[in-house]
């Protein structure tokens, strides 16, 4: 209902954005020296280059860019996921197979996922427009894989089979406002914006209870995107005091559809980071992060998505999910390498309390490159 203004506000949004980079274009020979002697000394700047700011390789828009800067990044993400779980209960395949199908015929559910992989492959783009706010750009690439095992109507196991999707994910736009600076520290507003770029009509093959082959519309863990235009709303505030650096981020996903063209709607998401790390003098940053995050299930439903396995319902997404990550970045001081930050992360899940029947996280790894210019 909402969808036309909404519509209207991303095409404001894009439009903006590439007034931004043509006028960008015009500028590109700004003074590096400059932002060099800023991010040097200055106390009125709280770690504007990025290079020197300490924060998760995982998480976006925890820093400002200078007016004129350009960063672009390129960002890979895998997640493990295995094995069945609901609320805080693990459950075994005769567990799953021995659950109701809302869907009935048959009666039972039928087909137990077994472990998933997922890729990502993030480049994104951010511009100083004001020294106290940066837009930024992200597109994505991802890759998924489920295997599963199919059992019969007596119960036995048949067989295994894997579904796979791939493709690009929803565009997102975002900018970041700096709304209070003191002496070390900053609050950033971000505000974002993603198109429903990413399919949600991804099929697979799949095995079925009878042991016969067919092509089914995949699940909603399956698809690429969320299908509705979504908003990213979100809040960091970040210090520093000599070589050490913390962090706290609220970061949001907010349906702005009450369904996607399928007929419904993934759940709203908040995330809540706390992160602290520690700068070597070589350019080396360690740290870690604490991280909440709750996710409702899925409103409505997509009618071609009714096989008999829990991905297939609705009501089986979402949760409270506990995780730790580790993060190593790396700046090389060589200054052919200026500008540029490697960096690596791992996320182990500490705490899953899921929503029905579903796949617990195994493990994520995120790696980063990012150049500023
Ligand atoms: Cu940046």
């Amino acid at each position: 209902m909402i969808s036309k203004k909404t519509l209207a506000l991303s095409a404001a949004l894009l439009l903006t954005t590439t007034s931004f980079t043509a006028q960008a274009q015009d500028h590109s020979h700004h003074d590096h020296a400059h932002h060099m002697s800023v991010s040097a000394g200055s106390t009125d700047h709280t770690g504007h280059d990025h290079t020197k700011s300490i924060e998760p390789n995982s998480l976006m828009g925890t820093h400002l860019h200078d007016k004129g800067e350009w960063m672009v990044s390129y960002r890979y993400n895998y997640m493990r996921m295995e094995d069945m779980r609901n609320g805080t209960n693990d459950l075994s395949d005769a567990e799953v197979i021995a659950l109701p199908n809302p869907y009935a015929p048959p009666a039972n559910l039928r087909v137990v996922p077994v472990d998933m992989d997922m890729h990502m492959h993030m480049l994104g783009a951010m511009y100083g427009v004001t020294d106290w706010m940066t837009i930024m750009g992200m597109a994505m690439y991802m890759k998924k894989d489920m295997d599963h095992n199919t059992y019969n109507m007596m119960g036995n196991k048949i067989g295994s089979f894997e579904t796979s999707s791939g493709g690009i994910g929803d565009l997102k736009g975002s900018a970041v406002i700096r709304l209070y600076e003191g002496k070390n520290t900053q609050l950033l507003l971000n505000a974002g914006l993603s198109l429903p770029t990413g399919s949600i009509t991804e099929d697979g093959e799949v095995l079925t209870p009878m042991g016969t082959t067919m092509t089914l519309r995949l699940p909603y863990a399956m698809q690429l995107g969320s299908g509705t235009i979504d908003f990213h709303p979100g809040l960091t505030y970040s210090g520093n005091q000599g070589h050490w650096g913390w962090g706290a981020q609220y970061a949001a996903e907010i349906r702005l559809e009450d369904e996607n063209d399928e007929g419904y709607s993934l759940g709203n998401k908040h995330q809540f980071h706390l992160w602290g790390g520690y700068s070597f003098d070589n350019g080396l940053i360690l740290g870690s992060r604490l991280s909440y995050t709750t996710q409702d299930d899925i409103e409505g439903r997509d009618t071609n998505i009714s096989a008999p396995v829990p991905t297939a319902n609705p009501d089986n997404y979402g949760g409270d999910w506990g995780n730790v990550g580790l993060f190593a970045n790396y700046s090389p001081s060589h200054p052919e390498w200026q500008g540029h930050v490697f960096g690596v992360e791992a996320d182990l899940p500490i705490y899953q309390d899921l929503n029905g029947p579903q796949m617990k996280q195994d493990y994520g790894l995120t790696l980063r490159w990012s150049y500023g210019f």
